[in-house]
């Protein structure tokens, strides 16, 4: 007998995403990492890196900032205690995903990679 499986997926149980540990993310940035969302352009922590406050488009804080993070980012660190949303497109808005307080997720591999240009933080689930 076999059985469908109607049940929405959670993004943690969607295999492509690979959560890495806060102690990896640590080990990666040769040390703790204050606390914060960082936004890494290359897997393993590495390549440009944007920290500080969400935008509602990286191609205007890129312009502003002199950095190139606008459909780059591969690696999520969300070092705080929110959850932070992530946006394919200006705005908050396309393709989205969530992050959660002390998750690091790689996108690269996944249809997620380089495609990031807005994130905020979003109200904790009542
Ligand atoms: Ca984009």
């Amino acid at each position: 007998m076999s059985k469908i499986n109607n049940q929405p997926q959670s993004l943690s149980s969607i295999e492509f995403i690979q959560d890495i540990t806060p102690e990896t993310a640590e080990t990666y940035s040769g040390g703790a990492l204050p606390a914060g969302v960082y936004l890494f352009t290359e897997p393993n922590l590495t390549g440009q890196v944007r920290m500080g406050d969400g935008v509602a488009d990286l191609a205007v804080s890129d312009q502003q900032e002199g950095m190139s993070i606008d459909d780059q980012t591969s690696v999520i660190y969300n070092g705080t205690e929110q959850p932070w949303a992530f946006y394919a497109e200006a705005n908050y808005t396309g393709q989205s995903l969530m992050v959660q307080p002390g998750q690091a997720v790689n996108l690269h591999g996944t249809i997620y990679d380089n495609t990031i240009t807005s994130y905020r933080s979003e109200p904790l689930a009542p």
